[in-house]
């Protein structure tokens, strides 16, 4: 049995449009969860949206529409959005589902029985934004006398009755949590920063609310809808089939991996395992907070008007050019700049020129001039050097950096052996060979068709269109990594007189946008 991986993105607030942030977060998920599924992991891919709470109130009376329409709507462009970017999930979670609703009340259930909840009065700041509490000694002032929270975003006074969670009570074995398991929250920095924070004290948690009724309704409790954030850190088990005893549960709980923004760890690495400690349910092992995207180094806002569409970049650029820029542009775990200027010249840099050229002038050779592979050449040592420095790449370095998720690492890994390969096939030049010397012609051909079909692979959690397109005109059979161990391929595809047609070119060049 294939052993289990279970991964989850944040699932977003559909307040309104997905916007780049949010395609970059599901497209680093699905890299590595398409990079598990090759190295041979049963996965489950979770995403979704996150539809309750007052933020998503509040936008509807706004656009004067009512929520659930609102939520309907928006969710629909998510859905789209993943479709539009290849995004490979298993399940696609919308929190306003009766499942959820079922899900949600169960685990408040478990937590009052354990005794962490209590009826009583909460007096404190809010912000809308975040959907978050935040304690007085966390704010700043802003322009015009109003509070703001760490993350900048204004916060008001709320007084009202509801629930608490004795948030309070696992402060120790949080932070015993941490200490024991130094990967539970990563990167480093991000660890550190929860870390003080759990140190400084944890008060409480309100996690009802009665001044409004879009929500999960706290059982045997009316009036009340749970607190967004509860309901919304339940659907990583909903997904499963909780609160039923069902194979995916027992087979996928607990996550591998929450892939989150750095915005959002406090909820993921603070109160979610609190509730699941007070709800004596299994911990997730692992949360990764990425860094923020920003367009041109600045903050996207819609007053600023620099929110970009993504299925427009995609449709603009392409999908894998989209993925491979942002994949290898930004260190998963840092912050990020985009620009269109920045995507055309790394894709044409890094996929038009350099790999995606090696293999149309490799394949097209070939076509023009041979037709079937060429076997039996007369090797020298640059071959199986350029093998030797292929096998490592592919094999080790680039899964080695995905697994750990090194994406931006294992991408530059992948890049030193493009560029290994247009270094041999300039001081080879097979072409100047045809008439010269065809038999060690052969041999380079064969050498370079090999490591284009490795290369090919090891890209493919990244970019997996252009590298299946190109993996079909070699009629490759095997397509993960455990195909990368097997060296027969070539032969076998040779003695089955496998003919190479013309092939078209994978990565077109981009044009630089005239506008800025
Ligand atoms: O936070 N760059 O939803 P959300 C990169 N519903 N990532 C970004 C980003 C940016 N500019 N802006 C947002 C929520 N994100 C909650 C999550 S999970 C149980 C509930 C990331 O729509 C953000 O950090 O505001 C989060 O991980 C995800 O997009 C959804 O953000």
């Amino acid at each position: 049995m294939a052993d289990p991986f279970y991964i989850t993105t944040a699932i977003s607030y559909p307040n309104g449009r997905p916007h780049i942030g949010h395609a970059y977060e599901a497209i680093a998920t699905d890299a590595i969860a398409r990079f598990q599924r090759l190295m041979g992991r049963d996965v489950f891919f979770m995403t979704g949206t996150d539809e309750h709470g007052l933020k998503m109130v509040q936008t509807a009376r706004d656009k004067g529409v009512e929520t659930p329409a609102l939520a309907e709507e928006m969710s629909g462009y998510f859905r789209d959005m993943v479709a539009a970017l290849n995004i490979s999930c298993d399940r696609f979670i919308r929190t306003s589902e009766p499942a959820h609703h079922a899900a949600s009340q169960a685990i408040w259930r478990a937590m009052e029985a354990s005794g962490d909840l209590y009826l009583d009065r909460y007096e404190g700041w809010y912000s809308v934004r975040d959907e978050a509490y935040y304690d007085e000694k966390e704010l700043t002032d802003g322009e015009g006398g109003i509070k703001l929270s760490p993350q900048g975003t204004p916060v008001t006074w709320t007084a009202e009755e509801t629930w608490f969670f004795r948030l309070s009570k696992y402060q120790e074995p949080l932070l015993k949590l941490y200490a024991d398991n130094p990967d539970f929250i990563r990167p480093e920095s991000r660890r550190n920063e929860v870390m003080r924070f759990v140190e400084g004290g944890l008060s409480d948690l309100s996690i009802s609310r009665t001044s409004f009724d879009w929500g999960v309704k706290v059982p045997g409790s009316d009036g009340h809808v749970m607190y967004v954030w509860v309901d919304a850190l339940t659907n990583y088990l909903t997904g499963l089939g909780y609160p039923d005893d069902t194979e995916n549960f027992r087979k996928f709980w607990p996550a591998d991996v929450h892939i989150i923004g750095k915005d959002i760890v406090r909820f993921h690495a603070v109160y979610w395992p609190a509730f699941l400690m007070s709800a004596n349910i299994p911990l997730p092992k692992q949360v990764f907070g990425h860094g923020f995207l920003l367009n041109r180094g600045e903050k996207m806002s819609k007053s600023l008007g620099n929110v970009a569409d993504p299925i427009e970049l995609a449709e603009r650029f392409g999908v894998d050019q989209l993925r491979y820029f942002l994949l290898s542009e930004v260190t998963f775990g840092n912050d990020g700049s985009y620009s269109a200027e920045a995507i055309v010249s790394r894709c044409n840099a890094d996929l038009a020129n350099s790999f995606g050229n090696l293999a149309q002038r490799t394949l097209s050779f070939i076509a023009k001039n041979l037709g079937t592979l060429p076997t039996g050449g007369r090797s020298e040592p640059a071959d199986t050097e350029l093998r030797n420095q292929i096998a490592q790449i592919t094999r080790k370095d680039v899964p080695a950096a995905f697994a750990d998720l090194g994406l931006s690492q294992g991408i530059e890994a992948w890049l030193r052996g493009v560029f290994a390969c247009n270094q041999y096939i300039d001081a080879q030049a097979p072409w100047a060979l045809r008439k010269t010397d065809p038999e060690r012609m052969n041999a380079v051909l064969e050498t370079l068709v090999r490591a284009i079909r490795d290369l090919a692979i090891a890209i493919s959690p990244i970019i997996p269109d252009a590298s299946a397109r190109l993996l079909d005109q070699l009629n490759a059979e095997g397509r993960d990594y455990a195909a990368l161990e097997d060296e027969q391929w070539y032969d076998r595809l040779a003695a089955s007189g496998f003919t190479l047609a013309p092939p078209t070119g994978i990565f077109p060049r981009l044009e630089m946008p005239a506008e800025a």
